[in-house]
């Protein structure tokens, strides 16, 4: 009797692995990040989870980063279900979903905004605007600077022209600087041909490209709350079985979890920059309290205008508590 049971137990268990089998799907994933630096390293190390623990069941395959396509054009590929998967950052897809930009304004770690009611309403334009899922946010807690080649020694960059994307944008302008947008791919050669004074990006990465070669300062404090994050097509998501949703789903949750790292990797490129020679131009006490103001002021200014409609409920679930 146990000894047919068991029989009946393995034939069905080998069934379904059978069938588990069969339907192993592999999906398609892109980063606007160039492959292996700092921001694509965390998506980099989701796709080696999925692939390991999703043996014979889902699998991704990692087309690359802005060689394979330019990183403003993600979101669209994404939308259309042209790659199933992408690492982007909230403002490399503003054409779509202009609301993506405000994740740079988080003053709340992740766990609170998924708690407080932010992460269901941005999910809800995801969805809308995107058509897309919002899986994990693996760059939090890494601030953006100004980075320079001619010094400053006031809040104001009249005179100046710097690199940006969205993130950037209303603060610089607010400060007087005439903007320029690039990719990350271009900033190397612009600065080398001084078509700009300066770029805007984290603390982290300015050695990936080799920035470091040609950059003076760095303008302290930091502001904002870089973002990357993980995104999931919605008819893709739709198509996948309960086991493969859950390989995904740990995936991400793990990811997310590992956000909070970041300050580790923020003091090493710090103390690299410093070791580069890049010189700090540090606003301190009523000067830092007044640059981060200005950010955040300008930075919200700047959402609730691109989107009337739902700026202003983001930055209640967004802001710091006053
Ligand atoms: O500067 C940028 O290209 C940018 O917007 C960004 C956003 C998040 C992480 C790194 C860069």
């Amino acid at each position: 009797m146990f000894r047919q049971l068991s029989l009946l137990t393995a034939a069905l268990l080998a069934g379904s692995l059978g069938t588990a089998r069969a339907q192993e799907v592999t999906l398609k994933g892109i980063s606007s990040f160039a492959e292996k630096t700092f921001y694509s390293r965390g998506f980099e190390r989701f796709i080696e989870k999925v692939n390991a623990d999703g043996k014979g069941v889902i699998q991704i395959n990692y087309i690359g980063g802005p060689k394979a396509m330019p990183p403003f054009e993600v979101g669209n590929a994404l939308k259309g279900g042209v790659v199933d998967i992408a690492n982007a950052t909230g403002a490399f897809y503003t054409n779509l979903m202009p609301e993506a930009d405000a994740w740079k304004l988080t003053e709340k770690p992740m766990s609170e905004i998924r708690k407080n009611g932010g992460f269901e309403y941005m999910a809800r334009l995801y969805d809308q605007k995107l058509n897309a899922i919002f899986l994990a946010r693996h760059i939090d807690n890494n601030p953006f600077h100004i980075y320079l080649n001619k010094p400053i020694s006031k809040i104001d960059l009249t005179g100046l022209k710097l690199r940006i994307t969205p993130v950037y944008r209303d603060f610089f302008q607010s400060l007087g600087a005439t903007v320029v947008q690039t990719a990350p791919g271009e900033v190397y050669t612009a600065l080398e041909r001084g078509v700009v004074d300066g770029y805007g990006w984290p603390i982290t990465g300015v050695f990936d490209l080799g920035w470091h070669e040609r950059t003076k300062f760095r303008v302290d404090p930091g502001f904002y709350s870089a973002e990357v994050s993980i995104l999931i097509n919605k008819d893709t998501w739709g198509k996948l079985n309960a086991a493969q949703k859950k390989i995904i789903t740990d995936a991400a949750i793990w990811s997310e979890a590992q956000a909070s790292e970041i300050a580790k990797e923020n003091a090493s490129d710090l103390a690299r920059q410093k070791a580069a020679g890049i010189q700090a131009i540090e606003f301190k006490d009523a000067d830092a309290k007044e640059f981060l103001s200005k950010a955040y002021e300008a930075g919200w200014a700047g959402v609730i205008k691109q989107s009337p409609e739902h700026g202003p409920k983001l930055r209640e679930f967004f802001s710091k508590g006053k």
